[in-house]
């Protein structure tokens, strides 16, 4: 049996990827800000992560790497199928994104959320020592806070949900919500990035379950269940210094050449999501240039649309749009060598996205609903003194701490146009003034920040 740690990351996916090496099929950690921020915390306690390894069928034995314990969990192609591409990518999510696609409703998949569900929290229970810490992430375990509890209720139990919690009246329409509910009231502490969020929970308690409540503390069978804001963030001094880096700078520089030295780029950088509003920002980039606003090649567009979930039905009815809408815009404005938008369907280094975050000078960020937004937060880490101006929907968790960025409305598509222009036109002095102000935040509110808000408040001694 894997050795018992006192610190337990559950979350859906482990922080490695396998990859072929001349020695063979070997594991690498996998780069990212969850990882960054709990590193020091797992190794000082010999914790572990459990998660779900990638692949299909069996999965690895246990194993350490870099001082942390891997935990992989197995999915079926089926599990894969119901649970992540169904319960979680087809139905939570669009539902927990104001329905801004609608939700798909399946009972196989429901049950498959809860089976797996069921392996994760087991998993959690063997690995957790005596009084553990268990810190679950996201909406795909929703369930697991309550039948983790029902396990091993000598555990302290986090819950921490990266995408925003709807409003009572969308979270009604989910058939199995009172167990979603059960689910994350299994928890000691639940975590939102936004304070509205956990505002929504604690009165969807009293709604739903008629539980008692007096702040943000709610009142559950005898037992006190906190839920609170915890806004995540990014490794910013990491950020700041890899945009620093003279490589990186000579590769902006590249960059700008190879698009033709224009007097302006716009940048948008997302995964191929529809909660990310990438059609509506080509929209308003194509309307400016037919209204002779914006000309190309003074101004070019670049969008890297990582690939996501292209399994899922409405992904793929996205990219067919996307494309579409660009086509159509480098069809009407573009000339031969001098395309008006550069779209990339492809996933970039973390290098390659410095380099192109310190080569734009407006990055456009326009979701319809978003629970945070690091690419908004990377962005103004990467722009040192050089300044750039950030186009930021109000929809998005990161407009409540970047203030100084041009908020927008991304269902006003007047709005975003004037924006827009605003932010191409923006002085040097006041974009650096403006930049200046969100780093200084960003600075002192980094993603270790956030990691040891959530465990402090959990009540981890010496957190993070
Ligand atoms: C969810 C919530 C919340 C993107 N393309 C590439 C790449 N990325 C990186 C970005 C950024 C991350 O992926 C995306 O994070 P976001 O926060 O923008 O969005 P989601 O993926 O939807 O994340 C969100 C977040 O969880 C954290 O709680 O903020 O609201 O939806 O770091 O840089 N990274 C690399 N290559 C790419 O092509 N290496």
């Amino acid at each position: 049996m894997a050795e018992r740690s006192s610190f337990v990351v559950v979350a859906n996916r482990l922080p490695v990827d396998e990859v072929t090496t001349p020695e063979g099929r070997q594991w690498r950690p996998s780069p990212g800000g969850l990882v960054t921020a709990l590193h020091p915390v797992l190794v000082r306690e010999r914790g572990t992560w459990i998660g779900w390894a990638g692949g299909t069928g069996d999965a690895p034995e246990p194993f350490e790497l870099e001082g942390i314990n891997i935990h992989p969990v197995p999915l079926s192609a089926q599990e894969l199928e119901r649970y992540y591409e169904g319960q979680s990518n087809a139905t939570i999510w669009p539902l927990y994104h104001d329905a801004v696609e609608t939700p798909a409703y399946k009972r196989s998949w429901r049950e498959t959320y809860r089976a797996v569900n069921q392996r994760f929290a087991k998993a959690a229970a063997e690995v957790a020592a005596e009084g553990a810490v268990v810190w679950v992430q996201d909406y795909q375990l929703q369930l697991v806070p309550a039948m983790l509890r029902e396990l091993r209720p000598d555990l302290k139990i986090g819950f921490f949900l990266h995408i925003p919690f709807p409003p009572i009246e969308l979270f009604m329409q989910m058939p199995f919500r009172t167990e979603i509910l059960r689910g994350l009231l299994g928890a000691d502490l639940v975590g939102f990035q936004q304070r509205l969020a956990a505002q929504n929970f604690v009165r969807l308690a009293r709604h739903l379950l008629g539980l008692r409540y007096e702040g943000q503390m709610i009142q559950v069978d005898g037992r006190q269940v906190k839920a609170g804001a915890f806004p995540i963030s990014i490794d910013t001094a990491q950020m700041e210094q890899l945009a620093a880096d003279p490589a990186i700078q000579a590769r902006a520089k590249e960059i700008r050449g190879e698009l033709g030295n224009p007097k302006t780029v716009i940048l948008g950088v997302d995964r191929l999501d529809y909660t990310k509003g990438i059609e509506l920002r080509l929209k308003a980039f194509r309307e400016l240039l037919a209204d002779g606003k914006l000309t190309v090649p003074e101004a070019v567009m670049v969008q890297v649309a990582t690939p996501s979930r292209e399994r899922v039905e409405h992904y793929q009815a996205l990219r067919v749009k996307v494309e579409r809408e660009v086509g159509r815009i480098n069809g009407e404005f573009g000339r031969v060598g001098v395309p008006a938008v550069h779209y990339l369907h492809q996933s970039y280094s973390r290098s390659e996205l410095a380099a192109l975050y310190s080569a734009a000078d407006v990055m456009m960020v326009t979701p319809l609903r978003d629970g945070m937004n690091l690419v908004a937060k990377e962005y103004v880490a990467s722009r040192a003194d050089t300044g750039g101006a950030l186009v930021l929907s109000e929809f998005a968790g990161a407009a409540t701490e970047l203030r100084q960025a041009f908020l927008c409305n991304p269902h006003d598509p007047e709005g975003v146009k004037e924006v827009l222009l605003r932010a191409v036109n923006i002085e040097p002095a006041e974009a650096r003034r403006r930049i200046r102000v969100m780093q200084r935040h960003l600075r002192t509110h980094d993603v270790e920040h956030w990691a040891r808000s959530f465990l402090n408040e959990l009540g981890v001694p010496e957190a993070a």
